[in-house]
């Protein structure tokens, strides 16, 4: 396999309304990614992944893009954003930005003439279909909807949203819809970007003929469907393949096997991907199956295909509450989850404030809470006539809420992150878990990420080596070797909230990092994360 920047990157995601809000309006932007840009350089990052910063209603955090071409001004101006690139680059580090195609805003001018009537030269820029038999063209439902399909009285045809129905869907087999994609996708990379991440681009290619499912809430029909590789391959004929850039696509529901397809080196798609069998299938930690998940997806891109390594983002609650132990074991919990992502096969990304072991929040109100997919969902079963307290205890654990809360920068008002009032409530843990704790904290998770990055960076083994699996079926320790050249690692983790004895292969070996600073060999103790060096 060749090596290449983007797979020997640490990528950042930057939630910027939740980042550093610099005009007191309550919402992160860009001006304030600007000054933490030293603090992300400090940390060791090279990609910076922006969420969505397009003029848009923002029913959906900015993935309802209403103008292509312009910044959304809760976020800043095209100046701005300017800025901020020209600073990334000065310190070395990338910029991807989000790319979101699959849909666009019912505000989007697209839309608004595709609306209008029947006729419109823009009518099939997106899926109008007739009623059947009164009702909406099949029983699909949509990710934030009982239905996948929306009524639009003025022109008497139902029109397709996998989202939400403000999040009308552009109709691919449009060529006139990709060209005017490839022309925007141009423009941002013309401009000196980095690459994208491609937000749900395994949902462009609809089922043929719209037939009716026998699992509507499987949601599985939207994706991976005849048509998404001729679409994707042209989108690298037509523009990815002229520039030096990092691609990720985010692929719900895709397996290994279809996961080549996607991102083979020989296949002239993408680059990466985002799978989603640990996010979104494994509500809880379940070691086994995650490490049975591990060896297929290694199995299935061995030296043919790079895979991302990552347990949180914007869209899933944080990693140390989900995945690990936020109370009493919360740092070396931390740190363990981020040994793991950081060592396996892959491209590992740091969301916002992962880096300081950020945890998820519990508000006592649905009003606190602002996610759309939250409040629709909430909205759906309380009018079923469900009991809304059941409903709301139902939906808090994977609110998307819970990893969207205000970075926390110190323990001063709003954790530093605004002076107005913030667009959602910040964590109240913000008084012990904040970037000025940390820095000044030798033993900081901060400071555990900063070596780990380091290491990474000074090792290709950890980039490009084989990996084994040595643990099987244990269920709390999980160890694996990485290979490079005769250079062999060997990573042993304890997810267990008491210590726990494990055989460690008795070759020579030397302790590179730890969360726990000392070894205690085979005694594992509560989360202890070690790396060993096991032979030159
Ligand atoms: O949020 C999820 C489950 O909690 C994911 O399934 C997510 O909805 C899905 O992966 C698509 O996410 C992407 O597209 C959405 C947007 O709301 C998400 O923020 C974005 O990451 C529509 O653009």
């Amino acid at each position: 396999m060749n090596k290449t920047w983007w797979k020997e990157a640490v990528v950042y995601q930057v939630y910027w309304r939740s980042f550093n809000d610099t005009d007191g309006d309550g919402y992160g932007d860009l001006q304030g990614v600007i000054e933490k840009l030293d603090y992300l350089k400090e940390l060791g990052v090279d990609v910076i992944w922006l969420n969505p910063c397009y003029e848009s209603p923002d029913l959906d955090n900015g993935y309802d893009i209403s103008n292509y071409y312009s910044i959304m001004n809760k976020a800043g101006d095209m100046e701005t954003w300017e800025m901020l690139l020209e600073e990334v680059h000065a310190r070395g580090m990338k910029l991807i930005m989000d790319l979101v195609v699959n849909h666009t805003s019912n505000q989007h001018p697209w839309f608004i003439e595709s609306s209008s009537s029947r006729d419109h030269p823009k009518r099939d820029y997106y899926i109008w279909k007739d009623p059947v038999n009164g009702q909406p063209p099949n029983n699909w439902r949509s990710y934030f909807e009982p239905s996948a399909w929306t009524y639009d009285e003025r022109t008497g045809q139902y029109y397709m949203h996998s989202f939400a129905v403000e999040q009308p869907d552009l109709n691919w087999e449009n060529k006139e819809v990709r060209q005017e994609i490839y022309k925007m996708m141009r423009f941002w990379l013309d401009k000196g970007i980095d690459g994208f991440r491609l937000d749900v681009i395994n949902l462009l290619a609809k089922q043929e003929g719209f037939p009716n499912t026998d699992d509507p809430e499987g949601l599985h029909y939207l994706g991976n469907n005849p048509g998404i590789h001729d679409y994707l391959q042209e989108m690298n004929r037509e523009v990815l393949r002229d520039y030096d850039i990092m691609t990720v696509g985010e692929i719900p529901f895709v397996t290994p096997e279809d996961g080549l397809l996607y991102v083979g080196e020989g296949r002239q798609e993408l680059h990466t991907l985002f799978h989603f069998e640990v996010a979104d299938d494994m509500p809880s930690w379940d070691m086994v199956r995650y490490k049975e998940i591990q060896s297929r997806w290694y199995e299935g891109l061995k030296n043919q295909g790079t895979n991302s390594q990552f347990l949180n983002n914007h869209d899933h609650t944080r990693q140390v509450t989900r995945y690990g132990n936020d109370g009493r074991y919360r740092e070396e919990s931390a740190k363990l989850l981020a040994t793991m992502i950081h060592t396996l096969p892959g491209i590992p990304y740091v969301y916002q404030g992962e880096e300081i072991g950020m945890t998820g929040v519990r508000f006592d109100s649905i009003e606190d809470y602002q996610d759309i997919a939250m409040r629709n969902k909430y909205e759906e079963e309380v009018e079923k006539g469900r009991d809304p307290e059941v409903v709301f205890e139902e939906l808090l654990p994977l609110s998307r809420d819970n990893s969207r809360t205000p970075m926390h920068w110190s323990d001063d008002d709003q954790a530093g992150f605004t002076t107005g009032t913030p667009w959602i409530k910040v964590n109240p843990n913000y008084k012990e878990i904040n970037v000025k704790q940390a820095l000044s904290d030798e033993n900081s998770v901060y400071y555990y990420y900063k070596e780990l990055i380091q290491l990474r960076k000074e090792h290709p083994v950890m980039v490009y080596g084989d990996y084994q699996d040595i643990s099987g079926d244990d269920p709390y320790v999980y160890a694996y070797t990485r290979s490079l050249e005769g250079e062999k690692w060997l990573v042993v983790l304890n997810h267990c909230d008491d210590s726990y004895r494990f055989e460690i292969p008795s070759e020579s070996r030397t302790l590179l990092l730890s969360n726990y600073r000392d070894d205690h060999g085979d005694v594992l103790r509560p989360h202890e994360a070690k790396i060993y060096k096991l032979r030159d």
